[in-house]
Formats: structure tokens, sequence, C-alpha cells
């Protein structure tokens, strides 16, 4: 089908699919304002490596840097509002007869878009426990302009976000869901992510191992893009809508 368009293709392939997986980074919430995760930081955090800030190592360095970083991203994605591609992928769960949406952000926008069969793979933001009890950890409103962690009251270690940081585990119910979902697809829907962080990165592998065409959105080309089956160069808020008005046309 050279003559067709890689778009009008790849939407053949989503409406046939029984099967559909799709996973998400953090380009998808860049048009809601929430800063990719390695883009340069902006402003105070730009001379800070994300990678170091999320990790023990670094918490365990400064933990006020770190807390204040989680704070500051907090509001960020608290003052955000979802896009349209991620209102696409709620339209496309509608549609598809199994839909699993496994995402690498700690935002909650597919929730607040709609989203329901969702997989959060590197934990979320909003949630907070003891980095040494594992105490869970409501958020009081002073704390989150406290300069340093809040404290744990059952032992005194420092309370952190509930994301994974690099060289922890993934939650395990959420990697084999994800893992299993990869597995048996027909298609996976990679949308906005660089696709450098294991082992999530090899979803896509794992899926077209298993059979499945890998769709890959993303303006910039990518590591997923260079083995995807189709690459639909450009920005999610854009793509996502044109692939859903294609797969309508269609009559999906
Ligand atoms: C672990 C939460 C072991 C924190 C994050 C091989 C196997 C296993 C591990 C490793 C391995 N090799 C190396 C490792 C270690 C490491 C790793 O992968 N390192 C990499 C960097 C080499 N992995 C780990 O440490 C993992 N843990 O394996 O532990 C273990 C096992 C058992 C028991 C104990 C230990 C943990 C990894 C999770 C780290 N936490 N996030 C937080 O958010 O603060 S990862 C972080 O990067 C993000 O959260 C995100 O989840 C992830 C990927 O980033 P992206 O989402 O892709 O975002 P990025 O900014 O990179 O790119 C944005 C993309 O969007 C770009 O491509 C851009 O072009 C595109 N874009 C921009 N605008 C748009 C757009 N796309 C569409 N539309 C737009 N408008
Ligand atoms: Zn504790």
């Amino acid at each position: 089908m050279a003559d067709v368009p890689l778009l009008t293709q790849a939407s053949v392939a989503l409406a046939q699919a029984k099967r559909i997986v799709c996973l998400t980074g953090a380009g998808i919430s860049a048009e809601s304002g929430v800063a990719t995760f390695r883009a340069a930081q902006s402003g105070l955090w730009a001379r800070f490596d994300p990678q170091r800030l999320a990790s023990q190592a670094g918490f365990a360095a400064d933990p006020g840097l770190v807390w204040r970083w989680y704070m500051a991203r907090l509001a960020s994605v608290e003052a955000a509002v979802p896009n349209p591609g991620h209102l696409a992928l709620v339209a496309l769960e509608r549609v598809a007869p199994a839909f699993t949406l496994v995402t690498q952000n700690v935002d909650d926008l597919h929730e607040r878009a709609g989203s329901r069969q969702l997989w959060h793979v590197h934990g979320q933001i909003s949630q907070f426990h003891c980095n040494r009890c594992h105490a869970p950890h409501a958020l009081q409103p002073d704390e989150r302009t406290h300069a340093e962690p809040p404290i744990c009251r059952s032992c005194g270690g420092h309370i952190r976000p509930g994301v994974v940081w690099f060289g922890e585990g993934l939650p395990s119910v959420a990697l084999d869901a994800a893992w299993r979902a990869a597995e048996a697809c027909e298609v996976m829907l990679v949308v906005g992510t660089s696709g450098v962080v294991y082992p999530v990165a090899e979803l896509p592998q794992v899926a077209q191992a298993a059979g499945a065409v890998v769709i890959d959105v993303n303006p910039q080309h990518n590591p997923i893009a260079a083995r995807a089956d189709f690459f639909l160069q450009g920005a999610a808020e854009v793509v996502l809508p044109q692939v859903i008005e294609q797969m309508r046309a269609q009559g999906q």
C-alpha cells in the first residue's frame, strides 16, 4: 500500500485489531504543559540531572532539593489539563474490543481524560509514602511549601513521592499486566516516549516478537520508531485525533 498514507495504513491496523495496547511517555503530556522527563529542565531545575534527582542516591544527598523538585512538578501536573492526545486515547478505548493503556507517566492526565484500563508502571507523583518503612502518607497542604520532606510519624524516615526511581524495581502487578498485554496484543501504539528507559522500553519488542504491529507516534525519530512497523512523525495531540478520525471514516 505504498501510495496509501502511513496514517491511513496505521488506522486500518488499529480498526482491525481485537486487542490493542497503548504505551505512553512524557511526550503525550507535553502539550498540557507538563515538562517531558529528558527535555532540559526549565528554570532553576535546568542545572540538575533528572536521572540523579529521581534516585535514592540523589534523595540521600539532598532530600530537600528532591522534595522541592517533586513539589514543583506536582504543582505543574495539577495545573495541567488533558489535551486532544489524551482524549483520542479515551475514544480509542471505547471502540476497541480489548484495550490496555500502559503509561510511564507519573501524572494523572489519562485518568482525568477518562481512560479506565490504565497501568502506571513508574508510579504516581500524587501518592506518598515513607522511604524507610513504606507507611503511606497523606500530603498536607503546608508540606507543599516546606523546604524539606515531611518526617514519617512511625519511624522518623523521610516521606517521598510514590514514583519508581532509577535503580528501583517497578510495581510487579502493573509490570506483569503490561507484559502480558504486550504478548497478547495485535497492535501496540507507542506515543511520546524516548524509548530509553528499561525494562519498559522493551515492551514494543515483546509485542512485535509476539506478532503485533507496532505504531510509534513522536515528533522525533527514536529507538522505538527505528523498529516500528509504522512511524507517524508528529505531535500526539495532532496525530492521535487524525487516527481516530480515519478510523471513524472507515466505519469503526
Ligand atoms: C530497574 C519516575 C532494576 C520518576 C522514571 C536494562 C534492564 C533493566 C534496567 C536497566 C537496563 N539498563 C539500564 C537500566 C537502569 C535504568 C534505565 O533504564 N536507565 C536508562 C536511562 C539507561 N532502569 C531503571 O533503573 C528501572 N529500574 O530496572 O531496576 C531492579 C529490578 C528489580 C529490583 C530492583 C531493581 C527504573 C526506571 C524508572 C525510572 N523512573 N520515572 C520520576 O518521574 O521522577 S523514568 C522517566 O523516564 C520518566 O518518568 C519516564 O517514565 C521515563 C521515560 O521518559 P519518557 O516518558 O520517554 O520521556 P522523555 O522526556 O525521555 O521523552 C519524551 C519523548 O516525547 C521524546 O521522545 C519527545 O520526542 C517526545 N515528545 C515531545 N513532545 C511530544 C512528544 N511526543 C508526542 N507528542 C508531543 N507533543
Ligand atoms: Zn516510616
